[in-house]
């Protein structure tokens, strides 16, 4: 019998930093939740991007000047002149445990415990995979920055977006192929929608994912065919409609009315909300109709070539 290669970072780059994102969420304590020891984050969904694809300067005009592109905030970091076609970006889908799922659905006011601890415990652990993807990488001889865990990195208030700022995981992610925006703005990947984002910047190369959505709301039963609206009714302070996502009314809600009711009694600093992103037909996949759809196209493509 043929003896298996080991993946290293020469031979299978890609595979190998999946690899070390994986093996991080399966055995970090930090994902390990102090409630019931049970964990944040399932296996995750890892893409790449290169740091030259032209979506980057894209977001200039679609978010803001204030967001970086991967070389600026790579020159930020290191002071040092690249070319963004020897950038990569590293970006990874964290999908919730079923059973935190499961806990939030039932909720109409306030999110449940777990995924109270979720937003605050879990994005902690997520923290720490970022500077982990970061050391991994230096170890190899690769600069690399994880532009949310960079002190360049801000909040930004926009007259025209709204709340912003530097870096968006979830438009690193698009760029990544992992996924499309819905109309509660929430990110809906193959893992669903209830999930959290992270993401790296690094000057080893990397080979792009494929981007496999024909546009940036896809992913999405509303913009599919209208037929769903689900995640606005889910919305405990009214704030999604057929118009999308009132980012003020979301905040208000949250920091203001589930903050100081919940945070004490939950043990947390953040209780986040995301009613909205359970008890949807895209709260753990793409809708069905959708699958159902690039199916047909995937099938109707083979057979014409
Ligand atoms: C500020 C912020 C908020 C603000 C504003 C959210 C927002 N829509 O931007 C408030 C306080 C309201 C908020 C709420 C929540 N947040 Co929040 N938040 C952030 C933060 C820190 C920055 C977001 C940012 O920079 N946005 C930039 C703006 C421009 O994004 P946008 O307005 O959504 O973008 C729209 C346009 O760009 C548009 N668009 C128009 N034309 C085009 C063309 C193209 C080609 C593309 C790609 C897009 C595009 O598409 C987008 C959707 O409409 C990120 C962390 C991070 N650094 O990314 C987390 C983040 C977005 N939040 C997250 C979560 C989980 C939440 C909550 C569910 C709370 C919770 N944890 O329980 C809620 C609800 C989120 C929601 N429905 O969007 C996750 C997203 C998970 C997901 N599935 O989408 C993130 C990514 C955190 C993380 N690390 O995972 N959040």
């Amino acid at each position: 019998m043929k003896a298996k290669k080991k993946i290293s970072l020469t031979n299978n780059p890609e595979k190998f930093i999946e690899g070390a994102i994986a093996k991080f969420i399966k055995e970090s304590p930090a994902n390990r939740r102090k409630l019931d020891g049970g964990k944040y984050w399932d296996k995750p969904l890892v893409g790449f991007a290169s740091g030259s694809d032209p979506l980057f300067k894209q977001y200039k005009k679609i978010i803001g000047k204030f967001h970086h592109t991967p070389l600026e905030i790579f020159g930020l970091t290191f002071g040092q002149k690249e070319k963004s076609q020897n950038l990569s970006v590293i970006s990874w889908v964290l999908p919730a445990s079923e059973d935190i799922r499961k806990s939030n659905r039932k909720e109409t006011k306030y999110p449940s415990r777990l995924w109270a601890h979720t937003r605050d415990f879990g994005e902690q652990f997520n923290v720490k995979l970022r500077d982990h993807v970061v050391e991994v990488l230096q170890k190899e001889g690769y600069q690399a920055v994880a532009p949310m865990n960079s002190p360049y990195w801000k909040r930004v208030r926009s007259p025209r977006v709204g709340f912003a700022s530097s870096w968006s995981e979830r438009h690193a992610a698009y760029v990544c192929g992992l996924g499309t925006f819905g109309l509660s703005d929430g990110f809906i990947t193959p893992k669903g929608k209830a999930i959290r984002v992270g993401s790296v910047v690094t000057n080893l190369p990397l080979k792009p994912s494929a981007k496999k959505y024909p546009h940036h709301q896809a992913n999405c039963l509303y913009f599919f065919n209208r037929t769903c609206k689900s995640c606005a009714p889910r919305c405990p302070a009214g704030a999604i409609t057929a118009k999308g996502h009132d980012k003020d009314q979301c905040s208000e809600y949250s920091y203001n009315t589930i903050g100081p009711a919940k945070r004490a009694e939950y043990g947390v600093k953040i209780t986040g909300c995301g009613l909205c992103q359970t008890r949807v037909p895209c709260e753990s996949e793409i809708p069905k109709l959708i699958q159902k759809a690039y199916k047909r196209i995937a099938h109707d493509r083979s057979h014409k070539e």
